[in-house]
């Protein structure tokens, strides 16, 4: 099984927001507005995701790509997955975190602040993006030296990439 993180941007009005509050972050770059994990099964191609609407789900790699501008693609490098597949993937089939979205607005004002604080309305069931793509490969790949200290609930596309692009062990650029 190979694994790979996708980072991707649409004109969604929730990519559009997300741009927005990574670009009042101080970031011109405001890159990612999604972030994905492709599973390569040998026999089927698959990319998980979180996604409004639709919430956590799979479908397959071609479509993915026809359906996505990529932006980047990193490999993950692990051996057999920590928590098997099956159980790792649990979270399929959960609804979309709208109100762990809207908790995002509180979040990202107290960090224009430099303050750090909880998102007030997520629910750990519920999954926005980087959310998903950061509790799968942490399940599959067990420690993520990169995303240490990360709040899943709290963090953006642009704060896993920003990380990954950082260095470590876990991740190869395609
Ligand atoms: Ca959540």
């Amino acid at each position: 099984m190979t694994v790979t993180i996708l980072f991707s941007s649409s004109n969604a009005w929730i990519s559009r927001a997300i741009r927005w509050f990574s670009r009042k972050l101080g970031r011109d770059k405001g890159r990612a507005s999604h972030a994905s994990v492709s599973l390569d099964l040998g026999v089927l191609h698959i990319v998980a995701e979180a996604t409004f609407p639709g919430g956590a789900r799979v479908l397959t790699r071609p479509r993915w790509d026809r359906e996505h501008t990529k932006l980047a693609e990193y490999r993950v490098v692990m051996a057999d997955p920590v928590v098997p597949l099956d159980v790792s993937l649990d979270l399929l089939g959960e609804d979309y975190d709208l109100p762990g979205l809207l908790g995002y607005v509180p979040v990202l004002i107290a960090r224009w602040f430099g303050r750090k604080i909880r998102n007030p309305f997520a629910s750990a069931r519920k999954q926005v993006c980087s959310e998903f793509a950061y509790r799968l490969i942490t399940r599959l790949h067990g420690d993520v030296p990169e995303w240490r200290g990360c709040d899943c609930e709290t963090v953006l596309p642009d704060d896993l990439w920003e990380r990954i692009e950082a260095g470590g062990p876990t991740f190869v650029k395609q």
